[in-house]
């Protein structure tokens, strides 16, 4: 059996994106995965930890679920990927494009989560929660281990930046950046506006569950940030900014990242690259949160296989025009 089902991805600078932040860019490329996002770091991680068939509660993203499609097909064992009706075609071929089992049930993501538990509990599976579990942070963390050997000995990023749904992905980085010794390395922690259940609740200085996601990346959508990723923020330990853009950076991102980089992300990976497009870097240094000058930005970016040109002239219509 495979040490693990994701790939060591490249770290590439990019001139355009270091012009704009003013500082050195280095894209840490997890859109490369197989599967498309990071989620095969964490997911992949804890199917092989996971005995028997599996069975995963996807978000309408369904990056999670994508992921979980691909260990389990590399396994030989099958999966269920429970996911609500508002779960877009494309997704939902693209699970079963994997040999997943997909199982539709109820409008939101509760009540998917409901028919998944359910499922578990007659049907003998496991259940892999696409954010909330130290097993997905273990494997997240793994990308930072692999930025320190790109970058080589004595190179330390000035900052991180990354996107946030559920906080997995930040809950990972932070794990890696401190197994690293890294732990004095600033995250950036972005997401959208309708779609900022990790900003909320640090506004709010208590976990907060939103009343519902209006945001287009979908991606980012959990109600409720995960209590680890709260807890990180709140212990002073290191230093975390969480920012939220509108949906129309996110989106003007993904099309500058498209033109220039020629590679294609979702809205949710948008909202980290718009604190590049957008000038935020800059701010930060100006207000304080962020030293100048600033060491190597390191961008995680996330990826997305929910998204192709139809659907984006279909977001450029909605949000841009
Ligand atoms: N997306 C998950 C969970 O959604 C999903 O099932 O699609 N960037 C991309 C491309 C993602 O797919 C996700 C998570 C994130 C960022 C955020 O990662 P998280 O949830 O670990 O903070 C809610």
């Amino acid at each position: 059996m495979a040490q693990h089902f994701h790939l060591n991805t490249p770290l590439l600078e990019s001139v355009s994106m270091s012009k704009r932040a003013g500082t050195t860019v280095y894209l840490k490329m997890e859109s490369s995965q197989p599967s498309g996002s990071f989620k095969i770091r964490g997911i992949g991680h804890m199917c092989q930890q996971a005995l028997g068939c599996f069975i995963i509660v996807g978000f309408p993203g369904g990056n999670a679920g994508m992921a979980a499609a691909y260990a389990a097909r590399k396994l030989g064992v099958p999966a269920t990927i429970v996911v609500p009706a508002s779960t877009p075609q494309l997704v939902v071929e693209r699970l079963k494009d994997e040999g997943a089992t997909v199982r539709i049930a109820g409008k939101v993501w509760d009540e998917a989560n409901a028919e998944a538990l359910r499922l578990a509990e007659t049907e003998g599976l496991t259940v892999i929660p696409p954010f909330d579990h130290p097993l997905l942070w273990e494997g997240h963390a793994s990308m930072i281990a692999e930025i320190a050997a790109s970058l080589g000995p004595g190179v330390k990023p000035g900052a991180v930046l990354l996107s946030v749904g559920g906080g997995g992905l930040f809950c990972g980085v932070v794990q890696g950046l401190k197994d690293a010794g890294w732990k004095d390395v600033p995250i950036i922690a972005m997401e959208t506006v309708g779609a900022d259940c990790f900003n909320a609740a640090i506004r709010a200085g208590k976990l907060v569950t939103l009343d519902d996601i209006t945001s287009e990346a979908k991606c980012l959508g959990a109600k409720t940030v995960c209590k680890q990723a709260f807890d990180y923020s709140q212990c002073g330990e290191m230093t975390i900014i969480s920012e939220v853009v509108t949906d129309q950076q996110a989106l003007q991102a993904v099309l500058n990242f498209l033109d220039e980089e020629r590679v294609l992300v979702e809205m949710a990976c948008g909202a980290a690259l718009a604190a590049v497009y957008g000038g935020l870097i800059g701010r930060l240094q100006t207000e304080g949160c962020l030293p100048a000058p600033l060491g190597p930005l390191v961008v995680i970016v996330c990826g997305g296989s929910g998204v192709n040109t139809e659907q984006l002239t279909a977001l450029k219509q909605k949000l841009l025009s």
